[in-house]
């Protein structure tokens, strides 16, 4: 592993990949790239003890369990993870549940929280050597179209470096720095904003149900997730401008009993502590192509996702796995891996956009429009088209 960056110049490579971000997506990328015989260096603008406790998605698909098992990064998340192939539909005060797991082979999903997964990432990389400068502030890639990128950073000391790289994995999130290196006219950038956003809330509560719930109310939409025996995810769906402030606890547990409710059915909310709340952006967006020069983009630095069909996370295990293979195969000298990345990644964010846009569509609304009424029989169709439901589960569960 590299011992010294200070004196090294932007035209010296030093090492073989740079890794912006230490999330799902940098820190899958590195552990994949470890012993291979490709170097890299991750550079993570905060703490580590930050990113280890930094909560958000907890629902891994099948797809990327496999893949994580399958380099040996799933020991904890088998041990402690639940397998999960039911979730239920709350439409108008009746519950519906959807065995997805059975319609696809008995794929299921597993309920891991993402911190947990960020600590086995890091734990694998450091414990094997693995090189992450934590705490890089003012992070800057340059020379990314050319044949020598390098990228710039300053340490907690205040110290600036400067690593020489063949290639640059911007794994640095949606307000990431990667991105906006690209100049004008390289890359093209579709969104969408649904015009609602969803509060986010976590409480300190064991989980009131065995399953997700999507509930659809005529105050609008309330989900249950499940993050561990301990710790509840629930979410309400609140105007597009709305702030957390505007939201007491009280109202939090007041909304959610009333989305929730089950007439005629003993089902009950337990109560907790709510440790965190946030209002979550519900945009879509995709950039194309996910690469610039020597600038690969991976994750939410590449594309975001509405947090409705539990896709951000998946997506970004997905593309470190696709661009790891690229790089191995650059390696051999075969760069046909490299050409196809963003491709190869595209279709399957594409697929996922447009499931997650059905999911917001079918959730959301009160029932009182054209567009909404069509939307609800759509949801409706899952329970009574045996076709609907399997397109659901594979979607759901993830495409192999
Ligand atoms: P991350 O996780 O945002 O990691 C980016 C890392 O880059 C660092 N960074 C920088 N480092 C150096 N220099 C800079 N200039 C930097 N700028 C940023 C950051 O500190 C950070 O460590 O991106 P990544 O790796 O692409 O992973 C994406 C996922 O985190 C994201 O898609 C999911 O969390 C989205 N998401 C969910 N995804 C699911 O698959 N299932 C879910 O159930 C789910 N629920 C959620 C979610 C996201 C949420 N929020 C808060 C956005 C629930 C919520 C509430």
């Amino acid at each position: 592993m590299l011992a010294q960056y200070h004196s090294v110049q932007a035209d010296t490579v030093a090492t073989d990949i740079v890794i912006i971000g230490a999330g799902p997506a940098g820190l899958a990328l590195a552990n994949l790239l470890r012993g291979t015989g490709v170097r890299c260096v991750v550079l993570e603008r905060q703490s580590r003890h930050y990113v280890e406790n930094r909560a958000r998605a907890g629902l891994l698909e099948y797809r990327a369990v496999e893949a994580l098992r399958r380099h040996g990064l799933a020991d904890r998340l088998l041990e402690l993870g639940a397998p999960h192939g039911v979730c239920e539909f709350r439409i108008d005060g009746k519950r519906f549940t959807l065995p997805y797991s059975d319609l696809y082979e008995g794929r299921t999903h597993y309920v891991y929280p993402q911190q947990e997964l960020v600590k086995d990432l890091i734990a694998a990389f450091v414990d094997s050597g693995g090189d992450i400068r934590f705490e890089a502030k003012d992070v800057a890639p340059h020379d990314i179209a050319g044949p020598n990128p390098s990228v710039t950073w300053t340490d907690a000391d205040g110290e600036q470096h400067r690593l020489g790289c063949e290639f640059i994995a911007g794994c640095d999130g949606f307000r990431g720095v990667s991105r906006s290196s690209i100049p004008a006219g390289g890359i093209r950038e579709f969104s969408h904003q649904p015009g609602i956003a969803w509060l986010g809330v976590l409480a300190e509560v064991p989980p009131s149900t065995e399953h997700v719930i999507y509930s659809l109310h005529p105050k609008g939409f309330a989900g249950h997730m499940l993050r561990s025996p301990t710790i509840s995810r629930f979410f309400l769906q609140c105007p597009a401008d709305d702030s957390a402030a505007a939201w007491p606890d009280e109202r939090v547990w007041a909304e959610l009993h009333e989305r929730f409710a089950v007439p005629g059915s003993d089902w009950a909310l337990t109560e907790g502590r709510i440790i965190e709340k946030g209002v979550v952006d519900m945009r879509g967006h995709v950039t194309e192509p996910m690469a610039y020069g020597r600038l690969y983009l991976l994750g939410d630095a590449a594309h975001v996702i509405t947090p409705v069909g539990a896709k951000g996370m998946n997506l970004a295990l997905h593309d470190a796995e696709v661009l790891a293979g690229a790089l191995v195969q650059h390696y051999q000298g075969d760069d046909s891996g490299l050409a196809g990345y963003s491709e190869t990644c595209l279709r399957r964010v594409w697929r996922c956009q447009e499931f997650s846009q059905w999911m917001t569509t079918a959730i959301h609304g009160t029932g009182d429009t054209f567009g909404d009424r069509t939307a609800r029989i759509r949801l409706e169709n899952l329970f009574s088209s045996a076709t609907s439901a399997a397109w659901f589960a594979e979607n759901y569960v993830g495409l192999m």
